[in-house]
């Protein structure tokens, strides 16, 4: 495995996500209603060409629900709900005692339909659950398909097979690594595989990892933007990496980015409700199939947005990126459960 200290890669870094200069795009003072923060949006662009974000607000409760912005040029002028978008339903849905949160939209052609996959923040802990929309305005629950303590799902667009599949980040110990599961119906899931593991010791992706976005299908494979978090002594550090999975029916990993390529430096990533995190859920591309626009949270306090071509991550990722051994994502490895 390439994990040894490159020079040139820290010395020379490519700006990859360039941050959009009026960031952050939105923030609770833009909120209709009272709210403490908006961060962490799912992000896609609808029929009309109109960019929606469904937000993670979180109330002056400390509980989050899920609340659409719509915009013509992604940018400004948001036009947000009146009211709350999604609830939580702790009635009829328990696991959504705590909140909803953290939404990744992805649009599944063979359904006409969006799947929203978001956590719920249940008692035991945080839960996968799908809701069903097409319009963003009504959602029909799939309700909860994994169990705490799990979070950062997204569905891919297409069937892998026969099959529907899903990415998420079980906690399993200390360590926290990205897992894909199979269902035949959106609601029972099974096949698990282990895809990508935290790197441990000093690395910038030690502790946890955790898929930021949908996987984005590109000719080269899925490109996976995922998050990191690196314990020190005065806290977490949030980060987005990327890697590269074949288009095959395991998702073996090709590629995996040895450095990040967004982390926290401005002030609305570096302070807020909870400092230095950069956190994405969504992006939307561009007609071009190439610009990407990556919405990401702020530390947990607003949203913002940085751009990128798609072709440019592949070819860094491919001079920047290690292609994984096979032990390195091996449940035999102790080190990896
Ligand atoms: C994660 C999620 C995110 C949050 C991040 C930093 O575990 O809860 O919603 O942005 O922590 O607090």
């Amino acid at each position: 495995m390439s994990q040894t200290y490159d020079t040139k890669q820290n010395l020379q870094h490519e700006v990859l996500f360039k941050r959009e200069h009026t960031n952050p795009i939105l923030t609770a003072a833009d909120w209709p209603y009272p709210v403490n923060t908006v961060f962490n949006p799912g992000a896609v662009i609808l029929e009309d060409g109109t960019t929606l974000l469904l937000c993670r607000v979180e109330d002056r409760s400390g509980l989050s629900h899920l609340c659409a912005a719509r915009s013509k040029n992604g940018v400004t002028n948001w036009v947000i709900d009146k009211t709350p978008t999604l609830l939580p339903d702790p009635t009829n849905y328990p696991e959504e005692y705590w909140g909803i949160e953290d939404p990744r939209i992805t649009y599944l052609p063979e359904k006409g339909e969006y799947a929203v996959a978001y956590t719920s923040y249940s008692m035991s802990g945080p839960a996968v659950s799908i809701a069903m929309t097409k319009d963003f305005r009504e959602f029909d629950r799939v309700g909860m398909v994994l169990p705490p303590i799990n979070k950062d799902a997204a569905l891919l667009s297409h069937k892998i097979g026969d099959k529907w599949a899903m990415i998420h980040r079980p906690t399993t110990s200390k360590y926290s690594h990205i897992w894909i599961s199979f269902s035949p119906d959106l609601n029972h899931w099974g096949d698990h595989e282990l895809i990508l593991c935290a790197r441990r010791g000093p690395w910038w992706d030690s502790d946890k990892v955790g898929l930021s976005c949908p996987v984005i299908k590109t000719p080269e494979g899925w490109l996976m933007i995922y998050h990191s978090v690196r314990q020190t002594a005065s806290g977490s550090i949030y980060r987005i990496g990327l890697a590269l999975y074949d288009l095959g029916c395991h998702l073996t990993c090709l590629r995996r980015s040895n450095t990040w390529v967004l982390s926290p430096e401005e002030d609305y990533e570096r302070k807020g409700d909870v400092g230095n995190v950069v956190f994405p859920c969504g992006y939307t591309v561009a007609e071009d199939g190439d610009t990407i626009r990556l919405y990401y949270g702020g530390a947990d306090t607003c949203v913002a947005m940085a751009t990128g071509s798609i072709s440019q991550l592949l070819r860094w990722l491919h001079e920047n990126g290690h292609h994984p051994e096979p032990n390195e994502f091996s449940l035999k490895e102790s080190n990896y459960v």
